[in-house]
């Protein structure tokens, strides 16, 4: 798919455009004195090579240090009893790990993927007629109202039941957020028991709640060819921007296509080998408050490519919107300061939606602690 059809629904409205651009401008020339029209003609050249050349940089990042010692990302038997101890400290070394006997029906995973291909192929104008997202809907290279860009477009749906979707997506994304929830619940309660906490859904209860505010996502990273270009000068293309997810948990699963990167400890990205018939889990801004940081947001990020479309979908497992945010006193050892200020979710999903993508989000609800 090339630049201009990714923008335009197909190359006649592209040429469309093109011509009424033209005849705009050559009507607004024909209007005006000599010397003026000199210095149009100069702006407007000037332009015209502004224009033509970024609008691919506007994608690009150069890419950061690579890791010295490559990882492995932690692996979770999901039916394996020992699966606890494992969960914890993928949850503390990296805030990311892959689950595999996770217990969704392939047949849900399948038929949402083949549900979203065949909307994200369909024309520009049938995909806007759900968005633009508000925060619900189709969303295309512009993510969040802060001005982050991707070489994405996506839809972001209401993970609660019955809730209005594109028509092909009804029941289907229903089947689908059931069975991830009921898996992401498990992992929480198995993270509870290993921490010895009290009721053992002290995480989970969060996402089962009705009010609870999740959100459902699909993405859809179309292959960009103008990129390989770019790719030999060792820039990358970026999809999504680095950011941390500010709910509790996140459940991703994508197509066999790679693209996601972790960020390491000593600021280095890793590349995550994709795994289709696999899930990955992130842990949350508000899973490390609660934990006191004792779990990490994993920042992340994703990279486009030149020939491969990559296709995810993304459950955001978050709290009702008035639930009090904070280290939970059970897990506090000792003297142990909380870490954080506290907050509400709905406070804290508020300032993330006013900040841009990379920003450091927790930041302004860090403590500071007098040593
Ligand atoms: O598409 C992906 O693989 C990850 C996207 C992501 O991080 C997000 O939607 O928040």
């Amino acid at each position: 798919m090339c630049l201009h059809s990714f923008i335009y629904p197909s190359s006649f409205h592209f040429i469309l455009h093109c011509f009424f651009t033209f005849f705009f401008y050559y009507s607004f020339l024909n209007s005006q004195k000599k010397k003026k029209k000199k210095q149009i003609i100069f702006l407007l050249l000037f332009n015209m090579v502004t224009v033509s050349k970024p609008l691919i940089e506007q994608f690009l990042v150069k890419p950061n240090t690579s890791p010295l010692v490559i990882p492995d990302i932690p692996l979770i038997d999901l039916s394996k009893p020992e699966s606890k101890q494992h969960l914890v400290k993928a949850c503390q070394d990296f805030g990311f790990f892959k689950v595999v006997n996770h217990g969704v029906p392939l047949k849900f995973i399948n038929k949402l993927e083949s549900e979203a291909v065949n909307f994200f192929n369909s024309p520009l104008a049938t995909k806007e007629k759900f968005g633009p997202p508000d925060p619900f809907g189709y969303g295309n290279k512009c993510i969040g109202r802060n001005g982050d860009v991707g070489w994405v477009e996506y839809l972001l749906l209401n993970a609660k039941p019955e809730s209005d979707y594109p028509e092909n997506f009804q029941g289907i994304v229903n089947d689908y957020v059931t069975s991830v929830k009921t898996m992401a619940c498990e992992i929480l309660e198995l993270l509870a028991d290993e921490l010895k906490l009290q009721p053992r859904n002290v995480f989970s209860k969060l996402l089962k709640d009705e009010q609870s505010d999740s959100v459902f996502r699909v993405n859809h990273y179309p292959p960009c060819p103008e990129f390989q270009e770019n790719e030999r000068n060792g820039s990358k293309l970026v999809g999504f921007g680095e950011h941390t997810d500010p709910q509790i948990i996140s459940v991703l699963r994508s197509n066999n296509t790679s693209g996601l990167e972790i960020s390491l400890r000593d600021g280095s990205w890793m590349s995550v080998p994709p795994d289709s018939e696999s899930f990955f889990i992130n842990v949350g801004d508000s899973l490390q408050v609660m934990t006191n940081g004792r779990f990490k947001s994993v920042k992340h990020r994703v990279v486009a490519n030149g020939t491969k479309s990559r296709v995810s979908m993304i459950y955001f497992g978050g709290p009702p919107l008035s639930e009090k945010i904070a280290p939970l006193p059970s897990l506090m050892q000792g003297e142990e300061d909380s870490l954080y200020k506290e907050f509400t979710w709905f406070e804290y999903k508020k300032s993330a939606f006013n900040s841009r993508l990379s920003d450091n989000r927790l930041g302004l609800f860090e403590k500071i602690i007098a040593s």
